[in-house]
């Protein structure tokens, strides 16, 4: 394993570990992080060259896949040159930034990543503002170089600028730049180099990371700083080796963030190689390694020697903005779908997210029949709606609202993020527009004289709730915006509901033709002929602010003659079909969403119009 090292300083037990380096790999959302990983694996020859590879190697999970975005930091390491390099890839969209947070400790050094169009975004601050508080010793890497509007010498300047507002330290500023096209494995020195390959950023990362500086002959120490789970090991609390060595079955301190001490014993050492773990007999101070048998370990706790159980600073956690309530699914068609519709069987999994989702929080609700789920932002919570859906729970979620807390003078305080938008010049007025209603104010407009514009708000989370489905209606697909949690002001004050009424179903039946045809005379709908409804059940979207009942399973008058023309001459508008998210952005505070292993459904809270009306009052 390690080789033997002579100490750096005369009676000094530290050495440094040449053969291991640790690097995060930070950047905004999709400024291609996992895509560069997936070169880096591909070119370090960790596959036999008949194994077939596909693309975002490292997005494992379905959600990950589908969704084309990184949800969990995760390890690998690679070995060049006969150095062992632990790459740990981070997610780059901001209700994820704690997951980034708690993962930079293991690494020395990190590669941030910037598109060369979009430049610094606020997540880009956000993650080196992290990584320089932390030390880590930076590389930039400016990233799509292919792309057609490249720029790539603004796009320096303006990361030379970011850092000079960041750093700290002189040290700060001192590191490489490279150019790559992450997506066809080159790296260059120079954005006019021949594109050859990934060599020149393994060559920076082993010359510009910091080789481990540890002491492999005092106590164990290891900080926890993921979290896995299988069905046959069990839990894995992930980490870097602070100080001591750590070997199988070995007894150690389990040090908890409340300051507990319990006496555990490890079961595997596990080291990483490519995309796996692998079982290894001992593992040193520097490197990164997974250890099972600690069947209660948390983010934050330490793994330490058995004698001399001493913590090491543990890791904050970001308090969570948004909170929405998960309660059992009370609609008519409850428990048709589901495997697990009981509050029972809701409650037992929501509790047991928390032992590795560290950002959630789980209340009890006002009846025993529902939770309040707190997260960091509406995506957080999609994901973990859309996981709970796909094992076979049934439920009903609420419109997501915003944490407030009570500031300095009893004062309410609210989330504020900053919001980036980029897009062409034709949508400033409409986005003006809406965003005013939503409380927003601009506090940064540049144009490139292309018809570009990158437009920057101080926005209550309030008020981007339901925002994302309006920007792309508004700006017909042509824009990019992303936001993130800045700081906490007094309230903003009342944002008015911003979406026209619902069409609601009158009755319980199938919806058909030429009742959905009537309701399309009063706006869009929301579902195809043959849809199971009930009353109570939304179906639509009316072209005025107000609710309307419709009746979706009104049949046409039957006559004596049999027209099957007559029939067929009804064409319907195809309906509006809702993702969850635009669901879950969709509804108001007297609406609910019904979530199904097999249904995605709109309701109104009340069901009937008498009960609608009773609660009006
Ligand atoms: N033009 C161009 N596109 C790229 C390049 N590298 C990656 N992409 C594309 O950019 C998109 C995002 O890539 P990812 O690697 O998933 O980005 P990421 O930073 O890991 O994203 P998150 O983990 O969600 O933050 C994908 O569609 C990639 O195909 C590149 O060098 N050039
Ligand atoms: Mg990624």
């Amino acid at each position: 394993m390690m080789q033997a090292k002579a100490p750096l300083q005369e009676g000094s037990r530290m050495v440094q570990r040449d053969d291991v380096r640790n690097v995060a790999i930070i950047a905004h959302v999709d400024h291609g992080k996992t895509t560069l990983v997936d070169g880096l694996l591909k070119q370090s020859h960790i596959f036999r060259d008949n194994q077939q590879m596909g693309e975002l190697i490292m997005d494992t999970n379905d959600q990950e896949r589908e969704r084309g975005i990184t949800i969990l930091a995760k390890n690998t390491a690679i070995t060049y040159r006969g150095i062992k390099i632990n790459i740990i890839d981070t997610p780059g969209h901001a209700d994820f930034g704690g997951e980034v947070e708690r993962v930079l400790n293991m690494a020395d050094g990190c590669i941030l990543l910037i598109d060369a169009v979009e430049g610094p975004m606020p997540q880009t601050r956000f993650v080196l503002q992290k990584a320089l508080e932390l030390n880590l010793q930076p590389i930039v890497v400016i990233n799509k170089i292919d792309r057609r509007d490249a720029r790539i010498e603004q796009v320096f300047e303006w990361t030379q600028d970011l850092f000079l507002e960041l750093a700290t330290s002189d040290a700060h500023l001192e590191f490489p730049v490279l150019y790559a096209i992450g997506r066809d494995g080159v790296a260059m020195y120079h954005p006019d180099d021949e594109r050859v390959d990934l060599e020149p950023l393994f060559e920076t990362i082993i010359h510009t990371v910091p080789a481990p500086v540890v002491d492999p002959e005092a106590p164990l120490q290891m900080l926890v700083a993921a979290l896995d789970y299988d069905d046959y090991k069990g839990k894995y609390a992930i980490g870097r080796i602070v100080r001591g060595r750590v070997t199988p079955n070995m007894f150690v301190a389990h040090i908890g963030r409340d300051g507990v001490v319990s006496r555990e014993k490890i079961n595997l050492v596990l080291a990483y190689k490519g995309l796996q773990r692998i079982d290894v007999q001992e593992a040193v101070a520097g490197d990164i390694v997974a250890l099972t048998g600690i069947a209660d370990a948390n983010i934050g706790d330490t793994i330490a020697d058995v004698d001399t159980p001493e913590a090491l600073p543990t890791i904050a956690f970001t308090e969570p903005t948004l909170k929405m309530t998960f309660s059992v699914n009370t609609s008519p068609f409850a428990g048709r779908e589901g495997k697990y519709p009981t509050s029972r069987q809701l409650r037992a999994r929501l509790y047991r997210e928390l032992e590795t989702n560290v950002s959630l929080r789980v209340e009890e609700g006002n009846s025993p029949d529902e939770f309040i789920v707190s997260g960091r932002g509406e995506l957080h919570l999609s994901v973990l709606i859309e996981t709970m859906r796909r094992e076979g729970y049934e439920f009903q979620v609420s419109r997501p609202e915003v944490i407030t807390h009570e500031g300095e003078n009893g004062k309410i305080v609210e989330p504020i993020e900053h919001l980036v938008i980029d897009t062409k010049d034709t949508y400033i007025g409409v986005l003006t527009e809406a965003l005013a209603a939503r409380k927003a104010q601009l506090t940064n407009m540049t144009n490139d004289g292309l018809g570009n514009v990158r437009l920057e708000y101080h926005i209550p989370t309030r008020g981007l709730i339901g925002f994302r489905n309006a920007f792309l209606t508004l700006t017909q697909g042509n824009g990019a915006m992303s936001s993130m949690l800045t700081s906490y002001e007094p309230w903003l004050g009342k944002i008015g509901t911003t979406r026209m009424g619902a069409l609601i179903a009158s009755e319980t039946g199938v919806a058909v033709t030429y009742g959905l045809n009537n309701a399309q005379q009063r706006g869009d709908t929301f579902i195809e002929p043959g849809t199971p409804v009930y009353e109570g059940m939304i179906v639509g979207l009316n072209v005025r602010p107000m609710d309307m009942v419709v009746n979706v399973c009104k049949e046409k008058q039957k006559t004596n003659i049999r027209s099957s023309t007559s029939e067929i001459s009804v064409r319907l508008t195809p309906p509006i079909i809702m993702s969850l998210e635009q669901s879950l952005d969709f509804i108001n505070n007297d609406e609910l969403v019904e979530v199904t292993p097999q249904n995605i459904r709109l309701r109104k809270r009340y069901l009937t119009q008498h009960e609608r009306a009773r609660a009006r009052e």
